[in-house]
């Protein structure tokens, strides 16, 4: 696998996905390819976080990804080696892109969040960079 180490947080945005409304509330869906560039091969969501922990802390190889919070608030810092940029996801119809190659931190995970990850990939453990140094390494050495 190649380190994707050109892309930067200016290829990642927060894209606003179907919500139909009605007297009985919302309801908000993707389908891959239409909504998103890819197919979703993976579906994970992070809850139960305790108040004043950070998850994250890693870059992926390959690994496309779309994080939505389908319930409460938290921030996502990405860092591409050079510019760091924070989004604050707190609405189901956002979702937040994050392409390869990009450092990410989770945190201010408010009381009931749960972070909603669409990802285009099957889990594999050697996709992950979960060392700083050798990320940055990585981004450096285009
Ligand atoms: C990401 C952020 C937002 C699996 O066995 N299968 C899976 O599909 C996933 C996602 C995780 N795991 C195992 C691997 C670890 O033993 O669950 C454990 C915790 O995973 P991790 O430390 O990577 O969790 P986070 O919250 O730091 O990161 C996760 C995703 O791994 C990552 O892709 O972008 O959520």
């Amino acid at each position: 696998m190649k380190p994707n180490n050109k892309t930067t947080v200016f290829d990642c945005a927060i894209v606003e996905l179907p919500k139909v409304h009605n007297q009985s509330g919302n309801i908000t869906f993707v389908e891959g390819k239409k909504h998103f560039p890819f197919d979703i091969k993976r579906i994970y969501y992070l809850y139960d976080v305790p108040g004043g922990e950070s998850r994250g802390g890693h870059a992926h190889y390959d690994l496309q990804q779309f994080l939505v919070a389908a319930g409460g608030s938290f921030d996502v810092q990405l860092d591409d080696g050079t510019v760091k940029k924070t989004f604050s996801l707190n609405r189901p119809h956002y979702a937040l892109q994050i392409v390869p190659g990009i450092w990410r931190e989770l945190n201010n995970f408010s009381s009931g969040a749960i972070c909603l990850v669409l990802a285009s990939e099957l889990y594999q453990a050697a996709d992950y960079i979960r060392d700083y140094r050798q990320f940055l390494a990585l981004k450096a050495s285009q």
